[in-house]
């Protein structure tokens, strides 16, 4: 791979980033178009999953796009889906090579794409920052590999690791910066997740409030085996406007059930014995589309998390404060014999937002994505 290569592919990746959140089911895929070193068309996944990037990229391009480079962040589709090929369209376009990181799991295509491509002559290489690219995809991957989405756990504590004070209280733990990070994202992900606990201590509404990304707000999924969701809490009165799904035991009294329908939120049953699995529930999400899930808490949530290894990505914004040994741990109990036996992680990314600090964390050693019991 050239330079060049490499920064167009990167990009690309850029571009798909913007549709990260919003693109679920389908994959947020970015492209960008180049003639003679210069872009003549851009693209990237459109809200829902449609329309794919190349569509996007090609239109802009118009005759422009002959005898182009594609750089695309996944193989291009080959099945007549909710709209034709992208294998087709690039080739009626007349590009003249196609660049892409990785193949794409979906059955439809795995290699059908690329293989499309080829046979109408145009070149292909497939590699260029493949690593980069599967972490965007992590979502997607993770969705048809593992029937599961990507988990990302978010958590804001003290420097000694506290959620809140002995009464509970945990809010504005950080600074307005850190929060406003939060709230990208919420934009970042199809769903955000919390306990029934949660809802009943904070009443939050889950949604994006940062300026012109209201509509990215993610779907939020209450885990509520016993159904106590109030009726009056944000999460119901918004139910309308932005998704609500609660995943619940199917012996749930039917009354308020049928009361939380009617105010629009969806109600998800499980049998007892699976609603005690959260494998299950993910599995459910993954069915209904979701590709990127936030889990904002609370702790037992968290730790129900940790403990059954289904944490892909940690969070975790630290506030420079000391809550003190009274304070609420941001974990419970993990049966830790000795530190050699800990859950181990990498620290990905590291910085100050405002007066907090921000820590990306991934999961040391093997990749999480694999169907848990
Ligand atoms: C692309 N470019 O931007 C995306 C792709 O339901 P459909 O017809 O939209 O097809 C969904 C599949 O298309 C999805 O599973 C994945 O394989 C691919 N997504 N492909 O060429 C894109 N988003
Ligand atoms: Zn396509």
């Amino acid at each position: 791979m050239s330079e060049e290569d490499l920064h167009f592919m990167r990009l690309a990746l850029q571009l798909g980033e913007r549709a990260q959140g919003a693109a679920w089911p389908n994959p947020a895929v970015g492209c960008v178009l180049v003639a003679d070193g210069r872009i003549v068309g851009r693209g990237w996944t459109g809200p829902g999953g449609r329309p794919h990037a190349e569509t996007v990229a090609l239109a802009r391009a118009g005759a422009a796009a002959r005898g182009s480079t594609a750089y695309v962040t996944l193989e291009p589709c080959a099945h007549h889906g909710r709209t034709p090929p992208c294998c087709e369209a690039l080739v009626a376009a007349g590009v003249a090579r196609v660049v892409v990181p990785m193949l794409d799991p979906d059955p439809r295509v795995d290699g059908r794409g690329i293989a499309a491509l080829r046979a109408a002559g145009v070149v292909v290489d497939v590699g260029c920052l493949e690593a980069e690219a599967r972490r965007a995809h992590a979502g997607f991957l993770a969705r048809h590999a593992a029937r599961r989405p990507m988990v990302t756990l978010k958590v804001a504590a003290s420097l000694d690791g506290r959620i809140a004070v002995a009464s509970g209280i945990g809010r504005w733990l950080t600074g307005e910066r850190a929060r406003a990070w939060a709230h990208r994202l919420r934009a970042e992900h199809d769903a955000v997740l919390v306990g029934s606990g949660t809802v009943l201590a904070d009443d939050p509404d889950l949604t994006c409030r940062l300026p012109g990304l209201s509509r990215r707000s993610p779907v939020r999924v209450v885990l509520d085996r016993r159904l106590r969701l109030p009726l009056k809490s944000r999460l119901v009165r918004t139910a309308r406007r932005r998704p609500v799904w609660v995943v619940t035991r199917s012996s749930a009294d039917p009354a308020h059930r049928a009361r939380l329908e009617a105010q629009g939120v969806r109600v998800e049953l499980l049998p007892h014995e699976r609603s005690e699995r959260l494998a299950d529930t993910l599995a459910l999400l993954a069915e209904s589309g979701i590709t990127r899930l936030l889990v904002e808490g609370g702790r037992e949530i968290a730790t129900a998390f940790v403990r059954a290894g289904l944490v892909d990505r940690m969070v975790l914004f630290h506030a420079p404060i000391l809550l003190g040994a009274e304070g609420v741990s941001m974990v419970g109990g993990l049966d830790v014999p000795r530190p050699d036996a800990a859950p181990r992680w990498i620290a990905v990314e590291d910085r100050s937002v405002g007066e907090d600090r921000m820590l990306v964390l991934e999961p040391a050693g093997e990749t999480r994505c694999s169907p848990a019991s």
